[in-house]
């Protein structure tokens, strides 16, 4: 999928046109092709060209709204939620790049999740104790910038400190950067895109299923054990 065009419109502010060629892509290629492979490159070429100083940081500004309003409208809406779902949250940590969250939050809630978001700039002191007040089963944590997504690390110092053992899922540019950041800071798991991160939710439901499973075949031996003896 060539960026040029989209971010020719992009950077002219020419909403229609971006709106023309997003939903040409969508036609060809899926939601989730165009997100991974038009909508991310495009806005990450965008990036670099204010680090080069070819263009302002109100043109990243508002190519990322423009991204963000036609992709929010062509997203699914919400389906019914899915029964016995883990209790799942998203943050931002130290982090106001809000774009990659919405599109997870917005994959998540159109395949039924339910997602408690705690916002964007949160600090590690208030992610764990919202963290805890809330008893979260699996945190998914977004990350732009590279100091964000150290800060994984004093995060889960900090959740294991307090006793908080949820399954820890991060995502972002620093993340896809470098393959192995993720593990280096402690996470679970790591996710390219927001379809990704349905995937690793549907492995946790598996995981849990399977748990039960478990848990209800322990607890049938068990009470078989407990039958007095024939003999
Ligand atoms: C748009 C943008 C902005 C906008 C943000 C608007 C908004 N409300 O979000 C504005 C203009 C405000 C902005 C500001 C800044 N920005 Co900026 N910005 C970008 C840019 C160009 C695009 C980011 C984006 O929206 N991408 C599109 C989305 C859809 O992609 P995504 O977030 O990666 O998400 C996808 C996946 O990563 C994944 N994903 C994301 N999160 C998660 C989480 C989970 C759990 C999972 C599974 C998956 C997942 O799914 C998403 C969809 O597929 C990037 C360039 C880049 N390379 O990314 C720079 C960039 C991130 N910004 C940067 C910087 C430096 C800044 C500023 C500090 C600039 C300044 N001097 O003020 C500020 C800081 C703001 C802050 N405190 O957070 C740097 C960070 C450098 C670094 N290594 O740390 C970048 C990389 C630019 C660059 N090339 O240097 N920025």
């Amino acid at each position: 999928m060539s960026t040029e065009p989209l971010i020719r419109a992009l950077l002219s502010i020419d909403r229609l046109a971006a709106e023309q060629i997003l939903d040409a892509a969508v036609r060809e290629s899926g939601l989730d092709d165009v997100i991974r492979a038009l909508v991310v490159p495009a806005l990450e070429r965008i990036g670099d060209d204010w680090v080069g100083g070819r263009i302002s940081l109100s043109d990243v500004y508002m190519s990322s709204r423009i991204c963000e309003e036609l992709m929010k409208t062509r997203i699914p809406k919400a389906m019914p939620l899915r029964p016995a779902q883990p209790r799942i949250a998203i943050a931002a940590l130290q982090d106001y790049h809000l774009l990659g969250k919405k599109m997870v939050q917005l994959a998540l809630a159109s395949s039924g999740y339910a997602v408690m978001d705690f916002g964007q700039g949160i600090t590690v002191d208030d992610l764990v104790r919202r963290v805890r007040e809330a008893n979260v089963e699996v945190l998914l944590v977004s990350t732009l910038m590279l100091p964000s997504a150290l800060r994984v690390k004093d995060l889960r110092r900090e959740l294991d400190r307090a006793g908080s053992k949820p399954k820890l899922v991060v995502g972002g540019a620093p993340f896809r950067f470098d393959p192995e950041l993720w593990h280096e800071v402690g996470a679970d798991a790591m996710g390219i895109s927001a379809s990704d991160a349905l995937k690793i939710l549907d492995a946790i439901m598996k995981e849990r299923a399977r748990e039960t499973d478990r848990q209800d075949e322990l607890h049938a031996a068990g009470a078989d054990d407990a039958q007095p003896s024939r003999a």
